[in-house]
């Protein structure tokens, strides 16, 4: 046998196993499934042969892990993560991700392994590629395995085909695989990234027992109550009203827990401390109703549409008065690592409500942080806004010329974002449609502080800012509360947030054709490098939607197109001076994609 090959018995046992049970539902020989932008994702019925399959690849993940631990002087078994979830997709999808042993996304190199074992016909095809993996990767099976912690946390969002994909996943895990793991049930993915982090973390290498929400919601309630006592300086004046739309999914679960944390828990010797500062309500609440996920709702259907959902309108009439910014309006996406804001020009209109969607959190924070460490700090540390294509221009404008911040583009999901801001000393990270946070890289209060100031006040903001910002991905409910602080400090209104900046009109659009697949594009994704012909016909459109605007340096036009990582659909992004312009161009776009890719 060669080293680090996996033992004859757990492969037949494999073998065995998945012919007996787990017969792919989908053709591989017509159509591959893809670990995508984020994950693995299509109609939920398809995957749980599919689930039973990447579970192996995650154990062999931690096994890895777990051995490198051991080689550290670390002595404990690594834990990763398994969530199901296809966050924003309509109901009847599904999908699922990895978690990496940091509480991040899955490293990238371990993409293919995924795709490949998920699109293995047969048992025997499924052994081999988790032999091929564990010699590839140097992994054998660890002699003493587990310490209480399980050696994968697994949870689910609201879906209806949640329970069959994860009972496919603990199958695997109990009598196959043989690995101890935590089933969390119902959780927001932002929570299972969280309990993986916390899970493998020094301080949890002696604790008894496995990590719960519990957990999640401790840190969340005490860095908010820690962040507002700096931001209000210990004068909390009146709770704000927050609304926030759960886009009937897992968000509600998520926030009506950590809210009945705070009411039975005290948080810095406080009864309900988050109360202090917020009153939350919540509107598309409805997790029962299997079909209503994203429907008409939550930060996808937001940030696409450009406008709140029915029942955030319907709230407003009843309850603001309009008289500027009576209450502050959040929109979760369907498993709660999203967040759009809006502020309502008139509560009744829709069309009136001013977005606050990505860009404009990331401006803020950002903000923030000037405030907080002073121009010196920030002159003296590597600080940087990673964006995407989609970012608005005027976004990137202002983050530029009027912060004086460096910015990166990176293409879209959260594992490109990550890295790049991970490398600087601050890297504020966000996708205009809601996703990200912040990254401070660890010990830097100390590293800094010797050399500015205030270093008391900054070492304090500097241990705080990344309890509630997450330190692994962005986090919904987590960022709402963030832009509370900000807006606290900064002595900002949502209005006032709204007004920083004007943003250049734009649209997206899905183009639906054979295969999105066809197009592929430049790192940063603004440019397509095939189909032949197409990226040609983009550029002579925008170039026409220039000079239909009268040429020169106010006439701005940008246009482009990328297969969803996440749906079977192109995308289609156009931004421009004017709203005329920006829809034709993005129909023109469209055309021209259907034109290319049919
Ligand atoms: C996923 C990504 C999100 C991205 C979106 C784009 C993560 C955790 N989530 O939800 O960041 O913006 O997909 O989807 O990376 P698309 O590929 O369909 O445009
Ligand atoms: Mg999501």
């Amino acid at each position: 046998m060669p080293e680090n090959a996996l033992t004859e018995t757990l492969l037949s046992a494999i073998a065995g196993h998945i012919n007996a049970h787990y017969p792919l539902v989908h053709n591989p020989l017509e159509k591959k499934l893809a670990y995508g932008t984020s994950g693995f994702r299509t109609t939920g019925t398809l995957l749980p042969p599919v689930a039973a399959r990447v579970v192996i690849i995650a154990v062999l993940r931690a096994w890895q892990c777990t051995a490198a631990a051991v080689a550290r002087g670390c002595n404990r078994a690594s834990t990763v993560g398994f969530i199901v979830t296809a966050s924003h997709n309509p109901s009847r999808d599904n999908g699922f991700k990895i978690v990496d042993e940091d509480g991040g996304m899955l490293a990238i190199s371990w993409e293919p392994w995924c795709c490949r074992i998920a699109n293995a016909i047969t048992g025997e095809d499924v052994a081999e590629v988790a032999n091929q993996c564990a010699q590839a990767e140097g992994i054998s099976v660890p002699k003493d395995a587990g310490n209480g912690f399980g050696f994968v946390q697994v949870g689910r969002d609201t879906r209806a085909t949640g329970e069959v994909i994860l009972h496919a996943v603990r199958d695997i895990l109990n009598r196959v695989l043989q690995v101890p793991y935590t089933d969390h049930g119902i959780v927001t993915t932002p929570q299972l990234h969280f309990l993986v982090r916390k899970a493998n973390s020094p301080s949890m290498q002696e604790a008894k027992g496995g990590v719960n929400v519990d957990a999640y919601n401790q840190e969340i309630l005490t860095a908010f109550d820690d962040l507002m006592e700096i931001a209000t300086n210990g004068a909390p004046g009146a709770p704000r009203r927050l609304l926030v739309d759960a886009s009937n999914g897992v968000g509600f679960i998520g926030l009506q827990r950590l809210l009945e944390y705070a009411q039975n828990h005290e948080i810095n010797n406080k009864v309900n401390a988050i109360a202090r500062y917020v009153n939350i309500h919540m509107v598309n609440t409805d997790v029962d109703n299997p079909h209503v996920l994203n429907e008409g709702c939550g930060a996808e259907f937001a940030h696409k549409k450009q406008r709140p959902s029915d029942k955030m309108l319907e709230w407003a009439q009843e309850h603001d008065n309009g008289s500027g910014d009576s209450a502050h309006y959040y929109c979760l996406d369907g498993d709660a690592d999203r967040v759009i804001a809006f502020t309502p020009s008139s509560p009744s209109q829709g069309a009136n409500w001013r977005m606050l969607d990505g860009d404009r959190t990331s401006v803020l924070y950002a903000m923030l942080l000037y405030h907080w460490l002073g121009t010196e700090a920030m002159e003296k540390l590597d600080v940087g806004v990673v964006q995407t294509a989609y970012a608005n221009g005027s976004s990137t404008e202002y983050a530029r010329k009027k912060l004086n911040m460096k910015v990166y583009i990176a293409a879209t999901g959260v594992k490109n974002l990550h890295p790049i801001a991970h490398a600087r000393d601050i890297g504020v990270y966000f996708e205009a449609n809601g996703h990200g946070t912040v990254l401070l890289k660890e010990n830097i209060g100390e590293k800094i502080s010797s050399r500015v100031t205030d270093a008391e006040k900054l070492r304090r903001v500097l241990d705080t800012l990344p309890r509630l910002l997450s330190q692994v991905c962005g986090d919904a409910i987590a960022d709402a509360l963030m832009c509370e602080v900000a807006m606290r400090a900064l002595s900002l209104t949502p209005t006032m947030w709204a007004d920083l900046y004007e943003d250049h009109p734009s649209l997206q659009v899905a183009v639906t054709v054979p295969n999105p697949r066809v197009i592929t594009n430049t790192k940063d994704e603004a440019r397509a490098l095939t189909p032949p012909g197409l990226q040609e016909a983009i550029d002579q459109a925008v170039q026409r939607t220039k000079e239909s605007l009268g040429g020169g340096d106010l006439a701005a036009a940008r246009s482009f197109v990328r297969p969803s990582g996440t749906e079977p659909i192109v995308r289609v992004y156009a931004e421009a001076s004017t709203r005329e312009a920006t829809d034709a161009l993005a129909e023109e776009v469209s055309q021209l994609v259907l034109k290319f890719c049919s």
